[in-house]
């Protein structure tokens, strides 16, 4: 019928976005939680009629439930700039559009990585312990004493457009950055950056570490035991990527030897948990997977992502089409 619901929304979505989603398609809402894609699919053949599903990077979309979502469904877009959960390639032969919202959270991710670098380098996770237990003693000059980070180097891994913006912050704050990246950057984008292809030679040279690479195959366990051993003594951290790059038994071991000074990690290998050991370590200071949660941002990511369905939908072909 000409009112039954064409999109399908299975994560939480903000409140604006929300409301456009009601307001330009017949849209399902979940935003109570995210649903499985067992239930999404459950959804999905109560409703025939739906031919779009809106999803995050916490609903994965394998290629058996590609299968039985085809042919009904037309689109699947993701709220966010990974998209390792989508099988992409099972989706292409299916005739299944997939995208993704790049460009919208860069920003957001490169502060998250810069706050999470910041608060590492100077001993944030143990400042707040001492403010929320109430501080009472004063501290010497030579106590809790942190790492500056101007005239620091900084290397990133992965110079995509969420490396860049580090890179740029970076810079603001008086840091010499390298990158290593699959290929080298025009002049125009490097901003005098060091390139490096291989990852090893990079890493002798960082004092910090910022990843930006996607998760793939080749990517996956890529910073462990070895990576960091490269890394010089008191290097430090930083993690907005995916937590499928690090071997966390590896770098926890580092953490405790003290060969790596500190971690500022938003994203964990086995999301939403994350290993206790951790929370043991007070040079680690962490966040539940925020790099991309300010309100401009998800608005803008939701937008985007209505945007490439509506594209879709009215036979258009998608701004973010991944396949
Ligand atoms: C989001 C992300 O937290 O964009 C990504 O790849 O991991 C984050 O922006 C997440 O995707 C929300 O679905």
């Amino acid at each position: 019928t000409a009112n039954a619901p064409r999109l399908l929304c299975a994560a939480p979505l903000t409140a604006a976005v929300a409301e456009r989603a009601v307001t330009e398609f017949d849209a399902l809402l979940s935003q109570e939680k995210q649903l499985t894609p067992a239930e999404m699919l459950a959804v999905v053949k109560a409703n025939p009629s739906i031919q779009a599903i809106l999803v995050s990077s916490r609903i994965p979309v394998k290629a058996e439930t590609l299968m039985a979502l085809a042919p009904q469904i037309k689109i699947i877009a993701t709220s966010s700039v990974g998209y390792e959960h989508l099988d992409v390639a099972a989706a292409t032969s299916l005739g299944v559009v997939t995208t993704n919202t790049p460009d919208v959270l860069t920003n957001a991710t490169a502060d998250m990585a810069m706050l999470l670098l910041l608060g590492a380098a100077r001993r944030m996770r143990e400042y707040l312990q001492v403010m929320d237990n109430g501080w009472r003693r004063r501290f010497g000059l030579g106590d809790l004493l942190g790492t500056e980070v101007s005239g620091k180097t900084l290397g990133i891994w992965g110079m995509g457009r969420i490396g860049q913006a580090v890179a740029r912050r970076a810079r603001g704050f008086d840091m010499k950055v390298l990158y290593c990246n699959r290929s080298r950057l025009s002049p125009e984008l490097e901003h005098g950056a060091t390139y490096f292809s291989d990852l090893e030679a990079m890493l002798p040279h960082c004092d910090f570490l910022s990843l930006h690479a996607p998760s793939s195959p080749e990517t996956t366990g890529a910073i462990n035991a070895d990576r960091l051993k490269q890394l010089p003594q008191g290097a430090i951290l930083v993690n907005t990527a995916r937590g499928q790059l690090v071997n966390e038994d590896d770098l926890l071991a580092a953490l405790k030897s003290g060969h790596i000074a500190a971690a500022g990690l938003d994203v964990f290998a086995a999301e939403p948990e994350y290993d206790l050991r951790f929370r043991a370590l007070p040079n680690v200071f962490m966040a539940p997977h925020m790099g991309s949660a300010t309100i401009e941002t998800r608005d803008a990511m939701g937008l985007r992502a209505l945007e490439n369905i509506a594209a879709v939908l009215s036979g258009r072909s998608a701004r973010d089409a991944l396949n």
